[in-house]
């Protein structure tokens, strides 16, 4: 019985022990210092999706910024920042910024600067009916080295992904409204419904003509 016990807390201790060691892996960090920390870090509130102009240069009316810190409130360079769509109302084009490390069609991975800052424009598009609406799902996640630092909104200009941003993207934008539901993809201001405040925004970025073309699927 002696025995038996024995083995019970030896096999016990190394499972700590390796459970320890996972967890050392998965952080690589010495708290605080390269930890990261979702509340020192400061994340959009929503992300845009945009279209280019005639030139190929992305709409910069979507550009944000993800500031990367540890729980020192140190900022965390060279860090990878991956923003991940989780819904299928807004897509990802195949065209993004070259300076971006990695992306495919639900993601994309950059790397923050020495100042620990991710500065981007994503190009995308609506896609098929609205998904995203205030008591269901958000439209990604933002991650810092592997932790998740917020989900957000991910709104899009240019609904039906052809032709830029146009007339039937603000038929679709009014169809929307008309079903009086809040889809989140079409709340430009992030304020968590549709009102006139979007309208005027989707008017503006139409008005600038910086999105005239649509990214390539
Ligand atoms: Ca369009
Ligand atoms: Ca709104």
């Amino acid at each position: 019985m002696r025995t038996l016990s024995l083995v019970r807390s030896v096999s016990l201790a190394a499972m700590l022990l390796l459970l320890q060691a996972a967890s050392g892996r998965a952080q690589g960090c010495v708290p605080p210092l390269g930890c990261p920390s979702p509340a020192n870090s400061t994340v959009p509130r929503i992300i845009a999706l945009m279209g280019h102009d005639g030139s190929g240069n992305t709409d910069p009316h979507g550009e944000f910024q993800v500031v990367f810190r540890d729980l020192a409130n140190n900022p965390m360079p060279n860090a990878v920042i991956r923003v991940e769509l989780t819904v299928f109302d807004v897509v990802l084009c195949a065209d993004q910024q070259a300076e971006l490390t990695g992306h495919g069609p639900s993601y994309v991975e950059g790397l923050t600067n020495q100042a620990g800052v991710f500065t981007v424009r994503l190009r995308g598009a609506g896609a098929g009916v609205a998904q995203q609406i205030p008591s269901g799902p958000r439209g990604g996640k933002i991650f810092g080295n592997g932790q998740l630092l917020a989900t957000v909104e991910v709104v899009a200009y240019d609904l039906d992904g052809t032709g830029g941003v146009g007339a039937n993207d603000l038929s679709l934008w009014l169809e929307d409204f008309g079903l009086g539901q809040d889809f989140l993809r079409e709340d430009y201001d992030g304020n968590g419904n549709m009102g006139a405040n979007d309208l005027s925004f989707w008017l503006t970025l139409f008005g600038d003509g910086a999105s005239a073309a649509s990214c390539s699927p």
